[in-house]
């Protein structure tokens, strides 16, 4: 079975032990997908949130998921895109190395992300998307306990960029 799909979809609704938050660094809740799972988990995930008191550009923190499907919630900050000069590729590939490492450290097995950086921060999805497979792909041939990766997209462009 391959390890990678992609779906189009709402990520709130996936039923993997884990889903990523494409947040910011305040990890306080914003629009986008950081509000639909904020509003999908419910006060409590906000509340986790502020306890760790926020999360640099490139890094990652867990938290429950609360009424979520999704038992915990990884929190990724992606970068916004400044035209590709100010190390916006490496940051974005951090994103999904520092997720995964943090999935593996909890004995996660399965996950979702969303399409980071590709909304409001505008990095544009085709760069976006093969940075998220190549350092998807090279995590797990590394890293075989990790079953099962879930990229989804909530918007046709985006999906049609992954595939
Ligand atoms: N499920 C899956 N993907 C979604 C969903 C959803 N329910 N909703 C939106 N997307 P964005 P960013 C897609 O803007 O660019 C927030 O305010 C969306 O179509 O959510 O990393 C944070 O608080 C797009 O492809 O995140 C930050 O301030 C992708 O998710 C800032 O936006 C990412 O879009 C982060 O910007």
């Amino acid at each position: 079975m391959p390890k990678i799909e992609v779906k189009l979809g709402d990520i709130t609704k996936e039923r993997v032990e884990t889903i990523v938050n494409a947040a910011n660094t305040s990890l306080l809740g914003g629009g986008g997908v950081d509000g639909a799972i904020h509003r999908a988990a419910g006060p409590e995930l906000l509340k986790e949130c502020r306890a760790i008191g926020g999360c640099k550009t490139g890094q990652a923190e867990i938290t429950h998921g609360f009424n979520l499907p999704a038992k915990y919630v990884i929190h990724t900050v992606g970068p916004i895109w400044h035209g590709g000069t100010r190390g916006e590729d490496a940051l974005l590939a951090d994103c999904y190395k520092n997720s995964l490492k943090l999935a593996k450290e909890h004995g996660i097995k399965t996950l979702a992300f969303p399409a980071i950086s590709t909304g409001a921060y505008r990095f544009p999805i085709d760069r976006a998307s093969r940075i998220a497979r190549l350092t998807t792909q090279d995590f797990l041939s590394k890293n075989p306990e990790i079953e099962k990766v879930t990229f989804v997209c909530f918007s046709r462009e985006v999906y049609e960029g992954y595939l």
